[in-house]
């Protein structure tokens, strides 16, 4: 078991952060303010709030997450890079200003390749429950930077892990591991234990992370579990997965300002599934008697040609008139398909996703035609605004 330490919190220190309004501070919560008295003079503790910490909370998932955390009243927090521009989009609007009461949701400078900013704030914050999300995430990128991939998402795990044992906190610990690890799986569908066979620098990484993540609960005592997820996407996936990049092209086309959209490897199968719910999934995972790994995926697979076939007839357009093939974009080795099994998950989390494919492509471009819409209104409102002031 691991070495169980006292821990003192630090006092909340709160600075003004990029946005002017976001808390950098310390572990503030309701269990940290000094017991509430009634008028019959009996002492009442509030409830223990749970205290979640999360890295990549400024991704997709860490901010679905980070919304589901609240909503069942966890106090958040979360790491964010410094960054030289604003890079906290998907979670602005979980951000209130730190002057108020009963603030919940705390960002904190840090960084998976800085040990000494994790252990810091590990101690500072005493997290009941630690969701690693954050990584160097897509595929194709990571055989352009192979080395800040494996420094990222691998030795960022171990960096972590350490810095639980470091600090000796009692916690939970999700590790995000990938579908990716089946590479070219040796069966058909993949479960929690078809062997692995990573096929990208990417891939392997999180191989090593999948391993440190058993090894820390093998070896040390600790909850941690890694969740194997098959690819999910939303409209907060980022712009260059290639879902989203479908979805962006289909309401630039529609609106006339592209008229091609290139694209690499259209056989590709993926399971692809609907971020929100497989959040909830992550968190049931740290809810369990005794830390497991699970698999979660929607047991249909799709290939990409599918895909942009779905997201073009969405709104009416034939997708052999505006996409082409560029070779740029494909990979060094690929994954020809993927298709998961998660009868563990369903079973032991009761975990179901319910939005199916098509509903998901549906989604993505609506919301992204919604997007692009709301921005043409914006310039038009500002053109006509500068106008007015020539
Ligand atoms: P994402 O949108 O790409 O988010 C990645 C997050 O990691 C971002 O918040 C990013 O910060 C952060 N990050 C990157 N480098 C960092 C660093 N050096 N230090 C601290 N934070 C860093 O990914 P996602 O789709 O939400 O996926 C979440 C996790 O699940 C990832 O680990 C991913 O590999 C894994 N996963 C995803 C899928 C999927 O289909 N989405 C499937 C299986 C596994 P910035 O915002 O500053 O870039
Ligand atoms: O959207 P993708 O880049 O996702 P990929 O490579 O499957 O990885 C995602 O899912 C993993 C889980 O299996 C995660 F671990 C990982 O973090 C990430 O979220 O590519 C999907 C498919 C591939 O076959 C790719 O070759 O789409 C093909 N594709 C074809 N044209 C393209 C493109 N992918 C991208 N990104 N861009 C293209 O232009």
């Amino acid at each position: 078991m691991l070495p169980m330490f006292t821990f003192t919190p630090l006092k909340m220190t709160e600075e003004t952060g990029a946005h002017g309004r976001i808390g950098i501070c310390g572990a503030a919560s309701n269990s940290d303010r000094a017991p509430q008295r009634s008028n019959k003079m009996t002492v009442a503790f509030p409830a223990r709030r749970k205290r979640a910490f999360i890295t990549g909370i400024t991704g997709q998932d860490g901010s679905y997450l980070a919304e589901l955390l609240l909503s069942k009243n966890y106090e958040v927090h979360g790491i964010k890079r410094r960054s030289s521009s604003f890079n906290t989009e998907r979670v602005d609007h979980l951000i209130s200003d730190w002057h108020e009461r009963d603030v919940s949701f705390f960002l904190h400078f840090g960084d998976l390749s800085d040990a000494s900013s994790l252990s810091k704030l590990l101690y500072r914050v005493a997290p009941d429950e630690i969701y690693h999300l954050g990584a160097q995430s897509h595929v194709r990128v990571s055989f352009d930077i192979p080395e800040y991939t494996g420094d990222i998402t691998a030795l960022g795990t171990t960096r972590l892990l350490d810095a639980i044992r470091e600090t000796g906190i009692p916690t939970r610990f999700y590790n995000a591991a990938s579908s990716e690890m089946f590479g070219q799986a040796y069966e058909c569908p993949q479960t929690e234990l078809t062997p692995f066979r990573p096929r990208s620098p990417y891939g392997c990484a999180k191989l090593y992370s999948y391993w440190m993540t058993v090894n820390a609960r093998e070896g040390y005592g600790l909850y941690a579990v890694n969740g194997i997820l098959f690819n999910h996407e939303s409209p907060r996936r980022g712009e260059i997965f290639v879902s989203r990049k479908i979805t962006r092209a289909v309401a630039r086309i529609l609106h006339g300002l592209q008229e091609k959209l290139y694209l690499g490897n259209l056989d590709g199968e993926r399971d692809w599934g609907y971020a929100p719910e497989f959040v909830e999934g992550i968190w049931r995972m740290l809810q369990q008697d005794e830390p497991e790994d699970f698999l979660l995926a929607t047991g249909e697979t799709h290939s990409v040609r599918e895909f942009v076939e779905r997201a073009f007839s969405e709104v009416g357009l034939d997708w052999r008139r505006h996409v082409e093939v560029d070779p740029q974009y494909y990979r060094p080795t690929e994954i020809d398909r993927l298709e998961g099994d998660y009868s563990k998950a369903r079973k032991k989390l009761g975990w179901t996703p319910s939005t199916r494919f098509r509903d998901l492509v549906k989604i993505m471009v609506e919301a992204d035609v919604q997007l692009l819409e709301d921005k043409l209104s914006g310039q038009i409102e500002r053109r006509m605004a500068m106008r007015g002031s020539e």
